[in-house]
């Protein structure tokens, strides 16, 4: 039995990322058939045709069918996996609110059709920003299917996370484990080290013979430059990120399918761990087990932390006070 993957925005840049990894067998391995329904907008519509073009030109021996619709009940027909890219951008002058009604509008429909036409098995992933309360908001819509099933990215965070703690220790990324992201996938958002190791060993042991002062490292160097990264690769490439991007959605739905040895990150529903109120979707350290996402529980944060995991937690309960003011939750 093939599984069913659908990618909204599939005419977009990482959508383009994404398809032909898919069907390579990145996100499933080598055994697992692919079916891919591709769901656009009218607008869109042509871009993501091509690209299905492209994917019939690639003749891969995974892809078993490619159907491209701009009819979410079409679109999400079957689904096991959704990757939710598509989403409205922030235009010029748009306030905060705008944006959020705007992609209320997107996810509430996409979150109802979910629950009517996907898999009884469906997991979702959210790309597209403020990708934690999209998130929200699908899983609020989706009647009959557990939050749990409804996750945002954050895993691209975390990779920024790593790397950049990699380089600074002039250490393999390979050798970088446990740095995982809390709360909004923002400029707010708190990349976590203190847990982390390298090759076994304390990653705070190492900082501090390569940085001095960690604490100023942190505040001044590493976290602006992981929240702050997406703006730096717009600046430099003169596009947002778009390959990595598409590399972390697979890295999380795979993981999610397929389990982790270790710690990693994502955007999920919380139940009132480490405080966060219960209902909104928050990044917290997680593992994968059995198929599902299981929140690390137990670590301690010093007050310098929770207060970084409380005021990117502000920022989650503002945004779901601002779509409840609208009259969507
Ligand atoms: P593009 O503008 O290239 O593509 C978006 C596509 O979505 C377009 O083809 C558009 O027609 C389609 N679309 C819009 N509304 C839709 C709807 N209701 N149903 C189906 N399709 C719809 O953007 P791209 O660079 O691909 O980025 C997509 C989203 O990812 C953006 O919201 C972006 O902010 C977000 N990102 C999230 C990241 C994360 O880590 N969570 C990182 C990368 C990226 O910034």
């Amino acid at each position: 039995m093939a599984t069913t993957i659908t990618i909204t925005g599939a005419g977009g840049q990482i959508g383009y990322a994404l398809l032909f990894r898919i069907a390579a067998g990145d996100l499933l391995g080598p055994d697992e058939k692919v079916r891919l329904r591709l769901l656009e907008i009218p607008q869109g519509l042509r871009a993501a045709e091509g690209a299905a073009l492209e994917l019939h030109d690639g003749a891969f021996d995974l892809l078993e069918h490619v159907e491209v619709t701009d009819d979410a009940a079409i679109g999400f027909h079957g689904a096991n996996l959704a990757l939710l890219v598509g989403a409205r951008p922030r235009g010029p002058g748009m306030e905060r609110a705008d944006l959020l009604a705007a992609n209320a509008g997107i996810f509430g429909p996409q979150g109802r059709a979910i629950a009517e036409h996907a898999a009884a098995d469906v997991r979702v992933t959210v790309i597209g920003n403020p990708a934690n309360t999209n998130a929200l908001i699908a899983a609020a819509s989706a009647e009959g299917l557990p939050a749990e099933r409804f996750t945002a990215l954050t895993r691209l965070d975390e990779n920024r996370a790593r790397a950049q703690v990699a380089a600074a220790l002039d250490a393999p990324v390979s050798s970088i484990r446990r740095v995982p992201i809390w709360g909004n996938h923002s400029a707010t958002q708190y990349p976590d080290v203190s847990h982390a190791t390298v090759d076994g060993r304390p990653v705070l042991d190492a900082l501090a013979e390569r940085v001095g002062d960690v604490r100023v490292w942190l505040e001044q160097t590493f976290i602006p430059r992981v929240a702050k990264r997406g703006a730096e690769i717009i600046e430099v490439r003169g596009s947002s990120s778009v390959a990595s991007a598409a590399n972390a959605a697979i890295e999380h739905a795979r993981d999610w399918v397929r389990g982790t040895d270790d710690w990693t990150s994502a955007g999920v529903v919380s139940h009132g761990e480490y405080g966060v109120p219960e209902g909104l979707m928050s990044s917290f350290p997680v593992r994968s087990v059995d198929g599902e996402w299981q929140i690390v529980e137990g670590l301690e944060l010093d007050e310098w932390a929770r207060a970084r995991v409380d005021a990117s937690v502000a920022e989650l309960v503002e945004e779901r006070e601002a779509v409840r003011a609208l009259g969507v939750l």
